[in-house]
């Protein structure tokens, strides 16, 4: 069976491609993370974003709008996308975060080295996508935020990826590359202070048109997770940090010092990034061959979806902060200029991306998603009917169909304070404003019903670190 699978594969991607190309390999795979946010840009309808790299993308491929992501927050939305499994089944849940910067505390280098952002990271024992396409033959670079961890043990070039340059944690100061005065920014396995002084999204933005250009031998998976437009990590007040070149050449009209205006020059700084990884894959004549991805690690406060306004943001259980923009773009494979509605998750991308690369799955692999290729390709409903969340902090989420169950307390004081139940029809009332917890009671019930059933299968799974107890 699973022989013939593997003779199988190959002709798969090939069958994919439409009349005309001529891939001799697989395809490269270029995946492009933003970090917090959500939906401001213009080819979403935010249209004060400049954007016009991620337009274009949109307009020569597919933008989603019922795309989620496993968190609403940093750590446990990407280790989704990463392994392609649930936090609760990968381990990495909760943030990986030294809290203790909230109350202006100051680690020193031997705090540091002791502390949850040296010490947890992704289980060793979890799957990558770069484990899963270096298997099938691909070069692997991360320029970015990694987010899983910093012990050697648990950096990209332990976990699947050929190159890495970015950072381990959370978030870093653009110009330092420290986090909270703690150097953070590596390349390979050692941590590197030779471009301090440099914009990280300009090194991030350099490292991937390089790996491009040198990638030419074997096909390649470009994971470019930014760490744009999150705010610096720094104990500055406005930490939104953007050259002045990005605010005087697109808000001449606007007041530079405010940090809405460099939040947005942020958002541009990154789109002209991505303009330029484009524009390589055009100069090589790869852009017939590259499949691309775009989408936000999570939610941001006055996040809207064609102009109709979602409730809550980052952190938050509603879909401003779990519902998050999708752009995919191979020309000639992916229909261009459109637009999908169909209900899917950051879960779908492992499997999308051994798919299209004709990788084998380990056998005793569990994944949580799917090969959404053909969804996108109009070929096929999305096989999603369901979709489940539980920060054990914070909130507990399922969407059964249309329907979406929250039962949410403030974070950090779940069990202490009787949490909010609510129910909402997300897609009649995507704004999430008529909880019908009170009128449609059996629905209330067959929603959290699901939602346990799934909760048992999680505590069932093979345990992993760092937060379970077991
Ligand atoms: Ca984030």
């Amino acid at each position: 069976m699973h022989l013939l699978l593997h003779v199988l594969r190959p002709l798969l991607w090939a069958s994919l491609l439409a009349a005309g190309a001529t891939a001799a390999r697989p395809p490269n795979i270029i995946l492009v993370v933003s970090d917090d946010q959500g939906f401001d840009l213009a080819c979403f309808g935010k249209k004060e974003f400049v954007t016009p790299h991620l337009d274009r993308m949109a307009a020569e491929g597919i933008r989603a709008t019922s795309f989620y992501n496993t968190g609403s927050v940093c750590t446990p939305s990407r280790s989704g996308l990463i392994t392609g499994r649930q936090p609760l089944r990968n381990g990495t849940y909760e943030m990986i975060r030294n809290d203790m910067v909230n109350y202006g505390h100051r680690y020193t280098p031997t705090e540091y080295a002791m502390s949850p952002e040296m010490t947890l990271g992704l289980d060793v024992r979890e799957t990558t996508f770069g484990d899963i396409l270096r298997s099938a033959g691909y070069r692997n670079a991360v320029f970015g935020k990694w987010d899983m961890g910093q012990a050697r043990r648990f950096l990209p070039l332990q976990r699947g990826f050929d190159v890495f340059v970015g950072h381990g944690n959370n978030g870093i100061d653009y110009y330092t590359h420290e986090r909270y005065g703690a150097p953070s920014l590596f390349r390979g396995n050692e941590l590197s202070t030779a471009e301090k002084g440099t914009y990280a999204t300009d090194i991030f933005r350099r490292e991937a048109v390089r790996f491009i250009r040198d990638s030419a031998a074997k096909p390649f998976f470009l994971y470019l997770p930014f760490n744009a437009p999150h705010s610096a990590s720094n104990l500055q007040k406005d930490s939104n940090q953007v050259p002045e070149s990005y605010l005087r050449r697109y808000y001449p009209d606007r007041d530079p010092a405010d940090a809405r205006t460099k939040y947005a020059g942020m958002v541009s700084a990154m789109d002209e990034a991505i303009g330029d990884v484009f524009a390589t894959l055009r100069e090589l004549k790869l852009d017939r061959d590259t499949l691309v991805c775009f989408l936000a690690d999570n939610g941001r406060n006055g996040g809207q979806i064609d102009g109709v306004s979602l409730r809550g943001g980052k952190s938050s259980p509603f879909e401003g902060g779990l519902r998050t923009p999708f752009i995919a773009w191979w020309p000639g494979v992916i229909p261009a200029g459109s637009t999908t509605r169909e209900f899917l998750t950051s879960l779908e991308l492992l499997p999308t991306f051994a798919a299209v690369a004709g990788a084998r799955l380990p056998t005793d692999l569990t994944l949580d998603g799917f090969n959404l290729l053909p969804v996108l390709q109009g070929r096929l409903k999305s096989p999603r009917s369901e979709m489940f969340w539980d920060w054990p902090s914070a909130f507990q989420v399922a969407r059964v169909g249309d329907l979406k169950w929250v039962s949410y307390t403030p974070r950090g004081r779940r069990g202490e304070v009787p949490p909010k139940e609510e129910l909402y029809d997300v897609a009649q009332d995507p704004g999430e404003k008529r909880d019908l917890a009170a009128t449609r009671p059996a629905d209330l019930q067959r929603v959290k019903a699901r939602f346990q059933a799934w909760r048992a299968e999680m505590e069932a799974t093979e345990p992993r670190g760092p937060f379970r107890n077991f």
